[in-house]
């Protein structure tokens, strides 16, 4: 079977929110030799997109829209399990909390990000979604971590991305900053004052990489 006909199933069974059909795909793109990120990218991501602009336009409504996500979250954890498994360094390149910023419950590209570090050698503790800024800042000093992620997917609760870096500089804390997310930019970072801007995970891991001189 081609590459696109995996990118075409993909993509359909998150129109159709068929769960069992994108693990289906996943797993057998997997095994046809495509990589996660192919599928992911090639396929999945293009699903859930084309649905989010359907959602945009008023032809579907938000139960089509979780199903989707159900089915987009199904696809994720078999390739991300495919991810974890072919990587992992021996020894830890940094610790890194990460989570979704409170008020937003978006979590399916954290966890893609999230699959990217550990497979990439980063002990990553997963925060969960709806984190409020002093949890961030609290697991982080309790873990002694190095970096606090940052994932935002709604224009109103970037702001969040900006009250836990605020908090930072005010207490003098050293954690480094990446904030993710699709409204996020380059420039919303250098506006707020973090450390760095990830587009996608694979930029999210080269991000934190340059960070910690890696
Ligand atoms: Co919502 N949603 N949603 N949604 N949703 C968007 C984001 C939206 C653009 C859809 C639209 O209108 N076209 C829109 C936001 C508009 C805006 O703010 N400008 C929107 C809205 C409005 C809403 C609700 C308000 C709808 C409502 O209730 N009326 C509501 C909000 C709930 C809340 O959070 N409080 C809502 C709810 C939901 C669902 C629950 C149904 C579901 C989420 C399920 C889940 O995540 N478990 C959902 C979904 C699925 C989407 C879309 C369709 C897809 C998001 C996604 O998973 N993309 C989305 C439309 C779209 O994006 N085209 C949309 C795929 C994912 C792989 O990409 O998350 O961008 P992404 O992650 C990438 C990069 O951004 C980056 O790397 C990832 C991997 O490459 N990245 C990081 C992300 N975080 C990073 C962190 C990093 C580094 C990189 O370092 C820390």
């Amino acid at each position: 079977m081609a590459n696109e006909e995996f990118y075409q199933e993909a993509v359909q069974a998150i129109l159709d929110s068929d769960r069992a059909t994108a693990e289906d795909v996943a797993t057998r793109a997997l095994a046809a030799g495509l990589t996660p990120a192919d599928i992911m990218q090639n396929g999945f991501v293009k699903g859930i997109q084309e649905i989010g602009e359907l959602f945009d336009s008023g032809e579907v409504f938000l139960p089509e829209l979780m199903m989707a996500a159900d089915a987009m979250a199904g696809a994720t954890e078999v390739t991300n399990a495919a991810l974890l498994s072919a990587g992992g360094a021996a020894e830890a390149k940094g610790k890194v909390v990460i989570g979704t910023v409170q008020g937003d419950v978006h979590d399916i590209g954290k966890a893609i990000v999230i699959a990217y570090l550990k497979a990439n050698g980063y002990e990553v503790t997963d925060l969960g979604r709806d984190v409020a800024a002093a949890t961030f800042i609290s697991k982080a000093k309790e873990l002694s971590a190095d970096i606090i992620g940052m994932s935002a997917l709604l224009t109103t609760t970037m702001e969040e991305q900006k009250k836990v870096i605020k908090v930072l500089k005010e207490e003098g804390l050293p954690f480094k900053t990446v904030v993710g997310g699709a409204p996020a930019t380059q420039r919303w970072a250098d506006q707020i004052g973090a450390d760095a801007y990830a587009e996608d995970a694979n930029d999210g891991v080269k991000k934190m990489d340059a960070l910690l001189g890696k």
